[in-house]
């Protein structure tokens, strides 16, 4: 017991008074600390209860690839070395207070215990233990450091590599070695976010953005790394099974940052070779004669602006989903599909989006629309690309995204392109410029939907 006392009087400073409680304040009684324990000890207890609460599909617990597995295991090598420190410290804390508290009146005027410090054993162990503590944190993490840096040197001849560029507030991606054919001559595959994969093969991305700072991260296989201006960033991940991955903007970057996503979607490599030579195609356009669906005449009840963005059909199965998405509707509406086509020009949708092989042009920040059926997402991954999500988002764009460029219009040098909206140089005033009907929207809908 006197070496313990030793103990706390050489890590204690000084100036330290001994603890003891404040003479005004009285402690509640045992049943009310009892009940108050208990709530606490609740409420920590509930995520473990209620199960799955390190689930989920943006979980960091459940990694699907090495570059997510070797960040988590930093972070539980951390925990560990930190949870500890915090059980030692709190219990020596603990102790302390109970065994040295003031017990009667007379305690709590005593003089306080004699003041030592310098005890060279103590001062030495605990600079050695800190030491230590950061040394079993530093070792796994430079090496976490060093393998995420890059494509391991082994596995670079067999890499395959994205161009991901972060747009106010969706994903882009380009694959610079596809090659496709462009009315201007030669050009690379672009898609916008979703960004398809090939399974166990290191994929580069390389890191861009159009405007502010994004960041890039998909939680189950890397990340996260900023998309920053002037700057050259990247990083690599690998999925080790193929899968629907969800992906997340994580610098925040302006009003509709937080739906600001994107997915990744790993294929088998010939599964993987199927979606790529049908994305490299030009935009397709139904026979006259194909045999004609009712795509008109799904509903339209009002939804309010925050209906569930995602069916639970999608949820359970979005891999399946995604796969069901990349087949030609057996039934489409030829004639509604070429009015849509038609309204896609006049209502100056042509001005931003290019639909390779029907509308040329467009504007390099706005999505690549060619084979816009294909996607099981809308809009930077807000919603899921069905009939219902599709007419909301042409018709009312801001009401579903708010601030999105595509309603106040692109920034194009020094004026804006207008969108839904029309800026007035002078003042800054928007008034509106593209109304889309809903008849006009089933039309448009039909035909983007078309575009697999
Ligand atoms: C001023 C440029 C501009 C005009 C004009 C424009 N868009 Fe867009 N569009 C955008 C931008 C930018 C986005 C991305 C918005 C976001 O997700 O934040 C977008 C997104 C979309 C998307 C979703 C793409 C995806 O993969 O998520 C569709 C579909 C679409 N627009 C259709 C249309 C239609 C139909 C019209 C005409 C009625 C139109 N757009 C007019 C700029 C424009
Ligand atoms: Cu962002």
């Amino acid at each position: 017991m006197r070496s313990c006392k030793r103990f706390f009087h050489a890590i204690t400073p000084s100036f330290a008074p001994r603890f003891h409680a404040p003479p005004m304040l009285s402690l509640p009684s045992l049943s009310v600390r009892c009940s108050r324990a208990l709530t606490c000890l609740a409420a920590l207890a509930t995520p473990f209860l209620t199960g799955g609460w390190l689930s989920g599909p943006q979980s960091t617990f459940e990694t699907e690839g090495p570059v997510a597995r070797s960040q988590l295991e930093v972070f539980y090598v951390t925990l560990w070395v930190t949870g500890i420190i915090f059980v030692i410290v709190a219990a020596i804390l603990g102790y302390a207070t109970l065994r040295f508290r003031a017990r009667s009146a007379a305690d709590e005027h005593a003089a306080p215990p004699p003041q030592s410090h310098g005890n060279p054993l103590v001062e030495l162990g605990l600079i050695f233990a800190s030491v230590a503590a950061l040394v079993v944190i530093a070792i796994p993490t430079l090496r976490a450091i060093y393998f995420t840096y890059d494509v391991p040197e082994a596995e670079r001849a067999n890499a395959y590599t994205v161009n991901a560029t972060g747009y106010q507030w969706w994903f882009k991606f380009e694959y610079p070695t596809e090659k496709i054919t462009l009315d201007a001559g030669e050009g690379k595959l672009v898609t916008a976010n979703e960004m398809v994969i090939p399974v166990g093969r290191a994929v580069r991305v390389n890191l861009r953005t159009y405007d502010v700072i994004h960041s890039f991260w998909v939680p189950k296989l890397a990340g996260k790394v900023d998309m920053m201006p002037n700057r050259a960033n990247h990083l690599w991940l690998k999925a080790e099974k193929a899968g629907y991955y969800w992906g997340q903007c994580a610098e925040y970057c302006g009003e509709s940052h937080a739906v600001m996503r994107f997915r990744v979607i790993a294929l088998e490599e010939p599964e993987f070779q199927t979606w790529l030579s049908a994305q490299k195609k030009a935009a397709v356009a139904p026979a006259a004669d194909t045999p004609t669906a009712q795509f008109a005449s799904y509903d339209m009840t009002p939804k309010g602006r925050n209906a569930a963005g995602y069916s639970a059909s999608f949820d359970a199965n979005p891999l399946g989903q995604w796969r069901q998405q990349q087949q030609a509707d057996s039934a489409v509406d030829a004639a509604l599909i070429a009015q849509g086509r038609q309204l896609f020009a006049q209502k100056t949708c042509v001005a931003c989006h290019v639909i390779r092989g029907h509308h040329i042009g467009g504007n390099s920040a706005a999505p690549d629309l060619t084979h816009f059926g294909s996607r099981t997402t809308l809009a930077g991954g807000l919603l899921e690309n069905s009939p219902v999500n599709l007419h909301r988002w042409v018709t009312d764009p801001n009401g579903v995204k708010p601030g999105n460029k595509m309603f106040v219009g692109l920034p194009l040098g020094g004026s804006v392109m207008p969108g839904y909206m029309l800026k007035d140089p002078t003042n800054g005033h928007l008034s509106p410029n593209i109304q889309v009907s809903d008849t006009e929207a089933r039309a448009l809908v039909a035909y983007l939907s078309s575009l697999k």
